[in-house]
Parts: structure tokens; C-alpha cells; sequence
């Protein structure tokens, strides 16, 4: 693949010039992270010798619908491969608020038999599951086939394939349309973001619910959350940028709820008849008030993103000097970020640690660490731990009590870096 890249440079991506939601040609970039390779893309013991794909890595906003985004496409074949290393179920925490969020619509749509909930990459069925247990038919939908196959052996049907408006269209046909129709961190990840809501509008009962959940912009400038843009997150919403691309598909926002999981999320709730409750109506007024549909808002992001990379930056080369040992935890997708945007790898941390079997044994793009399991780190001892993971802070450091009480530390690197013993 990497010849084929070389030869053909423009074959796994394109630079976009026009807003991926309302086609303006407006965009302002506010922030660049350099050429960085594809956070999923974890590295086998033989591809570390192999030259390794970057994509340029920045980020814009759109002053005629309020969308942030990034410029660059890359072809979802190279972004979601078969060697897709995300799997939900390995944390406890997501597990119990997809479940909690399973039994609410349960409840408030008085789902059963003869109901149908439809998700949207539906990964390895944690959510899907739930209504399984509950005999509510179900349908996942998730290209990625480790994953999708992983759902299907816990008993979640599962079409490993792309949600496109098309494939909407003949799922309609062939399996009727949905109660409920669940997308969770999906939505910024699709390169035709009007054709996959459009597709969601094709495959809604007009008394049907989509429950979508996607991380928030908002935390993401104020708690300097930068780490979390990577080639798979193309758009980075607001509720006013959601609004406008929702009802452009005659899909209206009607709640919308806050949520602390990853760094602060959104849940909202889109029907086909408009009945918007006082949620939506607030944080409008809210992003209006702050300025977040305005360019203004994200002109001092950069530096204070530049201040953070400094300030770890000098933490970390601080701690070498004392002689102690570094690793980190956490082989996720935003850890790729951070390391490479701060230039840190195997000089300065000896190795990352992860719970995800599919992800231990590889290494990490760019910086190369050597991804181990939990268990090295109370083995071997290293004196701090960059928590890459930093969204499961919690659940994490509550499972590393062993560590800790050997003397060992965390540095939680956003909204500043700091160390936690
Ligand atoms: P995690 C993922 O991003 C992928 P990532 C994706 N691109 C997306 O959109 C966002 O989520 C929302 C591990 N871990 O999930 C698991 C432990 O080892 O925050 C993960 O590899 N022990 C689809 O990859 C990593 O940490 C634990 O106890 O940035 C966390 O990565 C726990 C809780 C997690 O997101
Ligand atoms: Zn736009």
C-alpha cells in the first residue's frame, strides 16, 4: 500500500475546499497539527521498518453553518481496515452507559417484539446487546469486520458493511424502518455527512427516534482537548452546526442531553416532526451567547494548544533529567495525537500500556511505543505514566491501586499537565 501511496500521493485522500455540511467555500483554518500518521493504524513488529503514511491534520471553521471540521479525507478503506483496533466493550464505564441509554429508550418507546432498533456502527453489539436481552429485534451496522463479528458470536445481527443514503434506501425495503435508530461517535467519522443523514431519514418511522451521540466542541476548546482530532473525526460539533445539518433532511433536534463520557459529549434525540423541547432551545441560545457559531471563538485555540504541548513538553524532559523512567497508558486513538504532536516516543517513554488483546503486541503510529498489557506497569515499574486514556482518568487509576501503592505516578496531560500520585 505504501508504494501504491507513494506513486499516487492523491489516492488515499483529498483536501476539501467546501464545508462538508452546507457546501460553503468560506472555511477559515484555526488550528494546524502538522502531517501525522492515522492514529488507528497501529503498527505490526514488521511495519515499523516500512515507511509510515502521513495526512496533513487541520482544522477549520465554517462562518455560513457554524461546522468545525478538518480539511482532510482520508479513504475510510485505509481508516476503518480490517485491523481496526477499536473495540467498546473493554471498558466497564461505556458499557454501563450504553446499557443505561438501551433501557431508557426501552422504556420511553415501549419497545418489544415486533419494535426494530438499527445502529449505526454498531462495533462489537455493546449496545444492541441490551435490547437482545430484552427480545427487541435488533440490526447492527459496522464495516469494520473484526468487530462486526464479534457482535454476531454474542448473538447481535450484524451487516458488516458502509451507511450510505443508498444502502438506507434498500434496508428500508428489505427490513422495514426503524423505532430507533442509534449512532454513537459515528457521525464526525463519515466523509458524506449530509448522505448519511439523509440515509438516517430514509430508514426512521415517522414516529421513530434517533439517538445520537457525539463528542461536544465545546469541552474540546475549553479543556484544550486537541488530542481528540485525528483523521477519523472529521467534523467536531456544535448543537447549532447539528441543527442546521439536521433539518436540511427534514429531521428536526428535538432534546438534547450532556454527557461526561469521552471528554464531554452530546446525546440528542432527532424525530421526523419538529417538537423542540426547552434542552435544544437553551444551548442554542447558550453557543449563541458564548460566541461558538462565530470564527472569533477558536482565534486564541491554537496557542493555548501550543502552551500545553510546551508546558508537557518541558514536564516530560524535566523528569528524564532527574533520571526517572516514563510509560504510558492508554493505546488509544487520541494517544496518538498527543505523542506526535508533542514529538514524544520511545526516547523519551519506554512503553504504552492497553487492556484492547487486539491492540497489545503492536505499536504505536508515529512514536512507536511497544503496546503492553495493564499488568507491565505494576511489574515494571515505571516511575510516571502519561495517562493518554485520560477520559477514563478514574476507572483507570481505581484499577491501578497495586501501582500506586508502589510509589508510582500519573501525568494527566489535558487541560494542563499535571502529576497524580
Ligand atoms: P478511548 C475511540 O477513540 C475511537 P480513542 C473512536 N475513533 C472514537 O470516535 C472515540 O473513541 C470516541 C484502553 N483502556 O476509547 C482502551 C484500557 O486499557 O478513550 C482503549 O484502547 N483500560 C471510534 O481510541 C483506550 O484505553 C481501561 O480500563 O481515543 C481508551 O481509548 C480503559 C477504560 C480503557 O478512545
Ligand atoms: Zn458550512
Amino acid at each position: 500500500m505504501n508504494q501504491i501511496f507513494l506513486e499516487q500521493p492523491g489516492k488515499y485522500s483529498r483536501t476539501e475546499t467546501c464545508c462538508r455540511s452546507c457546501g460553503g467555500n468560506s472555511l477559515e483554518p484555526f488550528l494546524d497539527l502538522g502531517s501525522t500518521p492515522l492514529a488507528d493504524r497501529l503498527l505490526t513488529q514488521e511495519m515499523l521498518e516500512e515507511l509510515e503514511l502521513t495526512f496533513p491534520l487541520v482544522v477549520a471553521f465554517c462562518p455560513d453553518c457554524s461546522l468545525v471540521q478538518i480539511l482532510e479525507t482520508v479513504a475510510p478503506e485505509i481508516l476503518f481496515a480490517d485491523a481496526y483496533p477499536y473495540y467498546s466493550s473493554f471498558s466497564p464505564a461505556l458499557m454501563e452507559h450504553s446499557r443505561a441509554n438501551a433501557l431508557a429508550q426501552l422504556e420511553e418507546r415501549k419497545l418489544g417484539p415486533s419494535s426494530l432498533v438499527v445502529e449505526l456502527a454498531s462495533n462489537d453489539g455493546y449496545l444492541l446487546r441490551n435490547y437482545v436481552e430484552n427480545c427487541v429485534p435488533v440490526m447492527g451496522i459496522d464495516p469494520a469486520d473484526g468487530p462486526a463479528a464479534a457482535a454476531r458470536k454474542i448473538g447481535v445481527p450484524t451487516l458488516c458493511e458502509f451507511f450510505t443514503e443508498e444502502f438506507a434506501a434498500d434496508f428500508a425495503e428489505s427490513h422495514g424502518r426503524a423505532d430507533v435508530v442509534h449512532g454513537n461517535n459515528v457521525l464526525a467519522h463519515v466523509s458524506d455527512t449530509n448522505g448519511f443523514v439523509a440515509g438516517i431519514a430514509k430508514i426512521l418511522k415517522p414516529t421513530g427516534v434517533a439517538v445520537i451521540e457525539m463528542p461536544y466542541l465545546l469541552p474540546l476548546i475549553e479543556h484544550i482537548e486537541f488530542d481528540t482530532i485525528y483523521h477519523e473525526h472529521l467534523c467536531y460539533f456544535s448543537l447549532t452546526a447539528l441543527d442546521k445539518l439536521f433539518r436540511r433532511h427534514g429531521l428536526f433536534l428535538n432534546r438534547v442531553e450532556e454527557l461526561s463520557i469521552h471528554g464531554g459529549s452530546l446525546r440528542i434525540f432527532v424525530e421526523p416532526s419538529e417538537r423542540v423541547e426547552q434542552s435544544v432551545i437553551r444551548m442554542l441560545a447558550h453557543e449563541r451567547a458564548i460566541g461558538l457559531d462565530q470564527a472569533s471563538f477558536f482565534a486564541e485555540f491554537s496557542s493555548r494548544v501550543d502552551a500545553l504541548r510546551k508546558e508537557l513538553v518541558a514536564l516530560i524532559a524535566d523528569l528524564k533529567a532527574k533520571g526517572h523512567s516514563i510509560a504510558a497508558y492508554g493505546a488509544a486513538a487520541k494517544g496518538a495525537t498527543m505523542l506526535n504532536y508533542c514529538g514524544l516516543d520511545r526516547s523519551q517513554i519506554d512503553f504504552v500500556v492497553d487492556r484492547n488483546v487486539n491492540k497489545q503486541g503492536k505499536f504505536m503510529p508515529g512514536a512507536h511505543l511497544p503496546i503492553l498489557e495493564p499488568e507491565a506497569l505494576a511489574e515494571r515499574k515505571p516511575d510516571y505514566v502519561l495517562m493518554l486514556a485520560w477520559n477514563f482518568a478514574d476507572e483507570i487509576i481505581a484499577q491501578q491501586q497495586a501501582y500506586l501503592a508502589q510509589g508510582g505516578q500519573f501525568i494527566i496531560p489535558v487541560p494542563h499537565p499535571r502529576i497524580v500520585a
